[in-house]
């Protein structure tokens, strides 16, 4: 199939340069030169020195996914599971020191994982096999820190069979996510101290799979392969022999796997272990030629965030400085990762598609302080992920039980009936669409037969078009989709319009740039109209369009808005449309039958507030949700703080504000530790700390490491937690929730002690305590 259209490629490409050299003022005589060399579909272009413009633009647009990246790319929907000894403690990041025996969940049902996957409309699940604690959910031949050593099934449990068993029954692919930092084989420690992590052994010639009764001592001993595979060779290190190792047990034993996950963070960089990701593409390759590698890899890329927003421009073809086998695969955060400005001499074009990967809840472990984001929300991250050139991969946290609680399914499962309902029909169906050029054997109706193998493109030499869609009558949209035919052309549209006709003239209604493998405009309200207009105003090639769509938002009752909290710590609840409003505190999704919101509700010792409208039909409408952590600071007093910037004073980190921020001065006292002391007015009994990072995608100041103490008097101070560790604050600054033995207090002091940026700032959104727990459980 590539074979035929690298073929045709070529044949309308030497004209083509023709034209698009003497648009660019070159001589003929050069244009004839560059003729010569036509250029062809590839999975790699390379721009040379003395490519012009128009040559580079035409190179972008002739990259072509790679096998493995096409069919990923039609998954769209994707899930996560994130789940393990975090889970039971509580927290995003382990330290390798945890007990095997917290591993105990009581009902674990990964057929439940996965018909959630499903429910979601997902196509994939990608399970963390080991997270950074080094904790193996199946019983690894490696290492004794695993599933093996736990209670649950009585250390005959295997997570990764199980789920590797209920997504092949469901029809549902596989990947798996293996930690590269493991902080159960750190070198340093204590509780393993023969860790192969930072050990500084050599590298050495070591069979894969190693034989493990002699992992250490002659490594080039093999164990029998696993059936239908074979052996290999690499000269590596312990710990690379290890990771290997684990990979090869994930790889063979558990069917095939689509994608392998690479995460780039380390949570204990004091001690450094060099990864060899040669040998583990390698293998990868090897094991699995049709597994995508994920971010500190070749085959995806991480979209830069963890809040679900991909870019409005996103090129899935990005410039590379080397070449791929020698690319060390860093983030690529930068808002213009591929425009025509990223081109330049001596680049490596390459696709490399943006994943965009986000947890349900606002944590990627579950715990009992997490709420789900709403199904509204979900709703916008679709549109902003898939809708805009990216793979959505979304993260189920299974809570201790091993089972995903009913709060996010009830948001899932209304995310995915809201998008499958809006997409169930494709109003341009029925309409004819033409264009003002093109290529003979690309009509403008295939980009409306539902079938994204086939797809119109303009004529030889035309980088604009306007396509129009005539329908049979009237129809109302508020989303547009658009789809280029990456698979064969690659991704070429630079920038485009939409209009409609108001029944006398054009009326333009949205523009934008980048299409990629889907395009969605989803507008704020409806319009209707007869006849609807493509605009294509630029494009680095012969403009494709695989499929046009134009769809109706599913009807839904929009979310109620929940209120922060006033100065007495209440909560008011408005329905946009003046509907009834229905809510719950103790964590239960409310129904028709939940407490009518009248007046507002008093939540000065924190909670949750779950609301929805009851429209006429008693058909609940989307949920909101929100989290007050802590105490309300009602009478609150910034008692002593250090530093602090005139326009973000300590008092902001106690007002009760998300928005507002305390930081500590820019251009003095850049030094930590700092400290802010609060005086409450009054004595509470306290069981833990929260602490809000600043909301505002900033990292300067924020908190990784921190002291947290309490006093009666202001004078004399207990402890609560000496040096305490906040995980994932660079990519996930979310809610901090810290609890220890309840105090009685009238005073805290919160004490950073390290902050992400190390540039002796600290900032804070709010900081609060938490009232100690009752006998119950209840606080
Ligand atoms: C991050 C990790 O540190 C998180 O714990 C999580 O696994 C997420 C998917 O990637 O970088």
């Amino acid at each position: 199939m590539r074979a035929l259209s690298a073929r045709v490629g070529i044949a309308f490409s030497t004209g083509l340069l023709l034209i698009f050299s003497l648009a660019h003022g070159q001589s003929l005589a050069n244009a004839n030169e560059t003729a010569l060399a036509p250029i062809e579909y590839s999975t790699l272009q390379h721009i040379s020195s003395d490519d012009s413009s128009a040559v580079i633009a035409e190179k972008a647009a002739k990259v072509l996914p790679r096998p493995n990246q096409m069919d990923w790319m039609r998954l769209e929907r994707t899930f996560f599971i994130h789940f393990g000894p975090n889970t039971f403690r509580g927290v995003e990041w382990g330290n390798g020191r945890e007990d095997p025996s917290v591993f105990n969940p009581s009902e674990l049902d990964a057929e439940q994982w996965v018909r959630a996957v499903k429910e979601g409309g997902g196509k994939m699940v990608i399970l963390v096999c080991k997270h950074h604690d080094g904790f193996s959910l199946w019983p690894t031949r490696y290492s004794n820190h695993s599933v093996a050593a736990s209670p649950w099934r009585g250390g005959k449990g295997n997570v990764v069979g199980e789920v590797a068993d209920a997504a092949r029954k469901q029809g549902v692919e596989l990947g798996v996510y293996l930690s590269p930092a493991d902080l159960y084989q750190l070198r340093t420690n204590p509780t393993n101290p023969t860790g192969y992590y930072g050990n500084g052994s050599e590298k050495v010639r070591s069979a894969i799979p190693t034989d493990p009764a002699s992992f250490k001592t002659d490594p080039s001993q093999g164990r029998t392969p696993a059936p239908g595979f074979r052996s290999f060779t690499y000269e590596v290190d312990d710990y690379n022999r290890y990771f290997l190792n684990q990979l090869y047990e994930l790889l063979t034993e558990y069917g095939p796997i689509r994608e392998v996950w690479f995460d780039g963070a380390n949570p204990d960089p004091s001690v450094s272990e060099t990864y060899d990701y040669a040998a583990w593409y390698d293998l990868i390759r090897k094991l699995q030629p049709k597994a995508m590698i994920f971010g500190k890899g070749p085959d995806a890329r991480w979209v830069g965030n963890e809040e679900g927003i991909g870019r409005t421009t996103e090129w899935s073809v990005v410039p590379l400085p080397t070449k791929p086998d020698s690319f060390r695969w860093p983030d690529m955060t930068a808002n213009d990762l591929g425009s025509r400005a990223k081109l330049t001499h001596g680049s490596y074009l390459w696709w490399y598609p943006a994943e965009v990967n986000v947890p349900i809840l606002h944590g990627w472990f579950w715990s009992s302080t997490k709420t789900s984001r709403t199904a509204a929300e979900l709703i916008d991250i679709y549109y902003q992920a898939v809708g805009r050139n990216g793979n959505w991969l979304l993260n189920l946290s299974p809570d201790k039980r091993g089972l995903i609680p009913d709060e996010q399914l009830a948001q899932l499962r209304l995310m995915a009936q809201v998008v499958d309902e809006t997409f169930a029909r494709n109003l341009a169906a029925g309409g004819k669409l033409t264009s003002d050029n093109s290529n003979k054997s690309n009509n403008p109706s295939l980009a409306l037969d539902g079938n994204l193998n086939t797809w119109w493109e303009a004529a030889p030499g035309q980088t604009t078009a306007t396509l129009t869609l005539t329908l049979p009558g009237a129809v109302t949209f508020d989303v547009v989709s658009l789809q280029e035919a990456v698979d064969r052309r690659g991704q070429r549209i630079e920038s485009f319009s939409i209009d409609v006709w108001d029944g006398s003239k054009w009326k333009m209604v949205d523009e934008q740039t980048t299409v990629g493998h889907k395009r969605l405009l989803r507008w704020d309200s409806p319009v209707t109209t007869e006849k609807v207009r493509i605009r294509i105003t630029g494009s680095r090639l012969e403009p494709t369009l695989a499929e046009v769509g134009l769809f109706k938002q599913a009807e839904l009752v929009q979310p109620p808005v929940i209120s922060e909290r006033d100065g007495n710590g209440s909560v008011a609840i408005s329905s946009p449309k003046g509907l009834p409003v229905v809510y719950t505190l103790d964590g239960t999704m409310p129904s028709a039958r939940s407490t009518i919101y009248r007046s507002p509700v008093p939540l000065t010792r924190g909670g949750t507030v779950h609301a929805a409208c009851l429209p006429p039909d008693g058909r609940l409408g989307m949920m909101a949700s929100k989290h007050f952590a802590g105490f309300a600071p009602i009478g609150w007093k910034v008692a002593r703080v250090d530093s602090e910037e005139a326009g973000s004073p300590a008092a902001n980190a106690i007002d009760g504000n998300p928005a507002s921020i305390w930081q500590t001065r820019l251009s003095a006292d850049l030094a930590l530790p700092h400290q802010l002391t609060v005086d409450m007015g009054s004595s509470h009994r306290i069981g833990g700390f929260t602490y809000l990072p600043r909301q505002d995608r900033n990292r300067n100041g924020v908190v990784e490491s921190y002291r947290f103490e309490t006093s009666v008097d202001g004078l004399s101070w207990t402890t609560d937690v000496d040096s305490g560790h906040f995980g994932n604050m660079q990519n996930n600054p979310e809610l901090q929730e810290v609890t220890f033995a309840p105090v009685d207090a009238r005073f805290f002091r919160f004490t950073a002690l390290k902050e992400l940026g190390a540039n002796g700032l600290t900032s804070a959104a709010e900081i609060s305590v938490l009232p100690a727990q009752d006998e119950d459980g209840s606080r």
